[in-house]
C-alpha cells in the first residue's frame, strides 16, 4: 500500500515538476514572445523612421533635381530665347536691308520707267528681241548702232516693239555699215502688192519677215523728234548698190508726210536731181490721194505710192518684176536701174 502511495506520489511529483517546467517554459516563451514583439515594434518604428528618412531624402533629392532640371530647362529656354533674339536681330537687319533694296529697285524701276517714257515721248524705239536668242529678250533694242552688244546680232534681226510709236515687229539691219538700222521698206518679191491706198501706207502693210512698208505714221513719229539718216540698199544686175542720205524725215499726215532729205552719197549713182533727191520736199501720194505736181496722178499712172513730183526719178514702191516705168525703178541720171532687191532703212544720228 505504502509502495503504491509512494509510487503515485512520485508520479504526481513528476507531473508537478513537469507542470512547473511547462510553466517555466511557457513563461520563457511568453518572455521571448514579448521580447520579439518589442524588438519587432522597435524594428518597425526604426524601419518606419528609416523609410521616412529615405523618403525625405528622396523627396529632397527630387526637389533638388527638379529645381536643377527646371534651372537647366530655364537656362536652356533662355539660351534658346537668346538665340532666337540673335536670329531675329539679323532678320530685322535683313528687313532693313530688304527695305533699302526694295527702295533701290523701286528707284531703278522708276528711273527706267522715266527713261522709257522720255524715249517714247521723244519718238525713240523701245523694243524687245523676240527672235534668234530668247536670252537677249531683256536687253535694250538692237536697232541702235551705238549698242556694241548687238554688233554680233544676226541679220535679218527682228525685234518686237512695246511702245506706242511702232506696233508689232520691226526689222533691224544689224550688219550693214555697223548696223543699227530700222528697215522701213523691203522689196524682195511679188508676194506683197504695193499698189495700195493712203490708209495702208499710213498704217503700214506686209510682214517684216518678207516684204513690207513700215507705215508713214510710224516713220513720221520716229523721225520728227530725232535726226535720222537714210540708206537704201539695192541689188542691181547682181551687184549690191546703195544710196545714203545724211538726213531723213517725213512730216506729219497733215502735211501729207512731206519728205525732208539730206545730201546723197553712195554707189547706185545719183546725179543731181535724180534718184530720191529729186523728191525732196514733196508730199506723199497714193492711188487715192494725189499730192504730186503733175496734172495727172503719178501714183495711178506708175502704179506706186511715193513722194511724186512730175512724176519721179525713183519709184521703189512700183510693180515688182516690171522693167518699165511702172516697175521698181531708180533713175541714176544715166540709165534706169531695176533693182531685184530693195531695203530702205533709217538710223538715228
Ligand atoms: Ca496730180
Amino acid at each position: 500500500m505504502q509502495k503504491d502511495f509512494n509510487s503515485k506520489t512520485d508520479i504526481l511529483e513528476n507531473r508537478i515538476e513537469d507542470k512547473i517546467d511547462n510553466n517555466n517554459n511557457l513563461n520563457k516563451l511568453m518572455q521571448l514572445d514579448f521580447k520579439v514583439s518589442t524588438e519587432l515594434a522597435q524594428f518597425r518604428t526604426e524601419a518606419k523612421a528609416d523609410i521616412m528618412d529615405s523618403l525625405d531624402t528622396i523627396r529632397q533629392r527630387m526637389r533638388v533635381e527638379q529645381t536643377e532640371a527646371l534651372g537647366n530647362i530655364s537656362e536652356s529656354f533662355q539660351r534658346s530665347l537668346n538665340k532666337t533674339f540673335d536670329l531675329l536681330h539679323p532678320t530685322e537687319m535683313d528687313v532693313d536691308i530688304l527695305k533699302t533694296y526694295d527702295q533701290t529697285n523701286r528707284d531703278i524701276v522708276k528711273n527706267q520707267t522715266d527713261m522709257i517714257r522720255e524715249m517714247l515721248t521723244s519718238g525713240e524705239v523701245n523694243a524687245k528681241c523676240i527672235v534668234n536668242d530668247t536670252s537677249d529678250s531683256n536687253k535694250a533694242p538692237p536697232c541702235h548702232r551705238y549698242l556694241d552688244a548687238y554688233r554680233s546680232t544676226p541679220y535679218p534681226h527682228y525685234i518686237k516693239t512695246v511702245d506706242g510709236v511702232l506696233k508689232g515687229e520691226i526689222l533691224c539691219d544689224t550688219k550693214t555699215d555697223d548696223g543699227g538700222w530700222i528697215v522701213i521698206q523691203r522689196r524682195t518679191g511679188s508676194d506683197v502688192d504695193f499698189y495700195r491706198d493712203w490708209a495702208d501706207y499710213k498704217n503700214g502693210f506686209g510682214d517684216t519677215s518678207g516684204d513690207f512698208w513700215l507705215g508713214n505714221d510710224a516713220i513720221h513719229k520716229l523721225t520728227v523728234r530725232n535726226p535720222y539718216e537714210l540708206r537704201i540698199d539695192m541689188r542691181v544686175k547682181q551687184q549690191d548698190k546703195f544710196a545714203h542720205y545724211t538726213s531723213f524725215k517725213i512730216e506729219a499726215e497733215s502735211d501729207n508726210y512731206r519728205l525732208r532729205l539730206g545730201s546723197y552719197s553712195g554707189s547706185i549713182g545719183e546725179r543731181p536731181g535724180s534718184g530720191l533727191s529729186y523728191h525732196n520736199n514733196q508730199q506723199f501720194s497714193t492711188r487715192d490721194r494725189d499730192n504730186d505736181d503733175n496734172p495727172n496722178s503719178c501714183a495711178v499712172q506708175y502704179r506706186g505710192a511715193w513722194w511724186y513730183k512730175r512724176c519721179y526719178n525713183s519709184n521703189l514702191n512700183g510693180v515688182w518684176g516690171l522693167q518699165d516705168t511702172k516697175g521698181v525703178r531708180w533713175n541714176t541720171g544715166v540709165s534706169p536701174a531695176y533693182p531685184t532687191f530693195v531695203e530702205m532703212k533709217i538710223r538715228k544720228l
